[in-house]
């Protein structure tokens, strides 16, 4: 596009270009001790309130919010009458000065020399003035960008971003190497129930419903540690409040272990390190979000699978030991874990053989069990982990006895004939240590642009 076709774009939307102008602070960087300061600000308008002389602009950039003061007489005429046309969600450019003033309740205003506007906005289709109205979770979710704007919907995915941040850093700091594993896949790893379907050219093909055995085959492969960050694919049937169909896993996997011990042991001590991390550096989305998060003790308690069932029982479940802890369960974990053991980031180990995947490690002190365990937090799971099979001889017996052919899986299972590394690893679901660690009820509020039976979009 010329230059002339340019501008003429800009003036037939009746708008300017940003040009020259660079932002000086951000809205929460306008503080009563730089009072006297010229600034630049860019943002949206989040509200503009019209008393007649004077008018009360809201401005909201991505870090928070400023009140900039438009007094009729004491702005040039033109900013005045710009002002009052403002639409809510428009994008402008403020050049003004710093005031403070006690009335406003961050102590400071800005009073403009001159307004900008970059950009129209229509009538929104939701309302994004927080507590304003109450709308429904698929309304919002329909129309994500806007909602993704509220600072509290905002805020959810920088404390995301920052558990993820410190978990990972400290992996990179305990040697693990990132890797990236392909996504469209020949076979399940995790039983073939809910897995997604693609068509690969002339053959069947399916989305990952886990790295695992990439994960492991790199351990195999001479890495010692790695770890992924990743999406994968569950074909769940049924639209719950914890599940999704595409959600983000965060795995890891290590070798030379001596027992699952070792990767218990490595996820509290990076589970540590993140949340006091988040504490500190996502403290302002945490207030905003009314969450005072503990960091929990390392070690974290562990309690066996047994045990776990005898809980539950004891609140009048009629479980055996080899019966699955579902959603119920676990909640009543989550319940009387606090009281018994005073915390609630409880291990559960030695699943028993029939529940986890032909990969995971047969127990030698608990007969019937394996090597494993799910991390509950505030009774939800959000990890599962194990320690994996390394032996050749005893992998092919297990996929036998899980009713696989072997022999569909020998990409998999081959290479352990040539001296596999003992190991295990875990993956952790992001969006679920999202929502335990800020109290969300919907795992979708904890997805940024979530994936359900039902949506596709945006
Ligand atoms: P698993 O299938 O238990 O184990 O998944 C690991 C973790 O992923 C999260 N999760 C989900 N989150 C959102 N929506 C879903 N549909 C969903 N399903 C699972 C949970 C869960 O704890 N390969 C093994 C891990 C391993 O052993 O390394 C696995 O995928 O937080």
């Amino acid at each position: 596009m010329s230059d002339l076709n340019e501008q003429d774009f800009y003036a037939k939307a009746g708008v300017e270009r940003i040009g020259k102008d660079r932002r000086s602070h951000f809205a929460s960087e306008v503080t009563p001790k730089i009072a006297g300061k010229q600034v630049t600000l860019i943002g949206w308008v989040h509200t503009l309130r019209d008393k007649g002389r004077i008018k009360f602009l809201i401005l909201r950039d991505e870090r928070g919010m400023v009140q900039v003061t438009i007094p009729q007489g004491k702005v040039p005429t033109d900013v005045f009458e710009v002002s009052g046309q403002l639409k809510p969600e428009s994008v402008v450019v403020v050049h003004g000065t710093v005031v403070a003033a006690d009335q406003v309740e961050r102590g400071v205003e800005v009073i403009p020399s001159k307004i900008r506007l970059i950009n129209t906005a229509e009538r929104l289709p939701i309302d994004i003035v927080e507590g304003k109205v109450d709308i429904d979770l698929e309304t919002r979710l329909n129309h994500r960008v806007l909602d993704l704007r509220k600072p509290k919907v905002n805020a959810i995915f920088r404390v995301q971003h920052c558990l993820v941040k410190h978990a990972r850093e400290y992996l990179e700091k305990n040697d693990f190497v990132e890797i990236h594993t392909p996504k469209i896949v020949a076979a399940a790893t995790e039983g073939g129930a809910n897995l997604f379907e693609v068509n690969y050219f002339d053959r069947k093909a399916y989305l990952a419903q886990s790295p695992q055995f990439y994960k492991q085959l790199m351990l195999l492969a001479g890495f010692g540690r790695v770890f992924e960050i990743a999406p994968v694919f569950r074909a769940e049937k049924h639209n719950t409040r914890r599940h999704v169909n595409e959600y983000t896993s965060f795995d890891f996997e290590m070798a030379w272990i001596g027992g699952v011990e070792d990767v218990m042991s490595m996820e509290e001590k990076m589970l540590h390190h993140s949340f006091e991390k988040t504490t500190k550096e996502a403290a302002a989305e945490l207030e905003l979000l009314g969450i005072d998060l503990k960091v929990p003790e390392v070690p974290f308690k562990r309690v066996k699978y047994k045990e776990a069932i005898d809980i539950v029982n004891e609140a009048g479940k009629q479980l055996s030991y080899t019966d699955d802890l579902d959603p119920d369960c676990e909640h009543i974990l989550g319940e009387v874990f606090p009281r018994k053991y005073g915390t609630d980031m409880v291990f559960v180990t030695h699943y028993p053989l029939e529940l986890r995947p032909a990969y995971t490690m047969p127990s030698l002190t608990d007969e019937g069990m394996t090597e494993s365990f799910d991390l509950l937090y505030k009774g939800m799971e959000i990890t599962t982990g194990s320690q994996r099979i390394h032996l050749h001889n005893l992998l092919v017996e297990r996929f036998k006895a899980k009713g696989f052919n072997p022999d569909n899986f020998s990409f998999y299972i081959d290479p352990f004939r040539y001296g596999a590394p003992p190991h295990g690893g875990l993956g952790l679901g992001v969006e679920r240590l999202t929502m335990q660690v800020l109290g969300i009820d919907n795992i979708r509020e904890a997805t940024l642009l979530p994936r359900d039976r039902d949506r596709l979009t945006p």
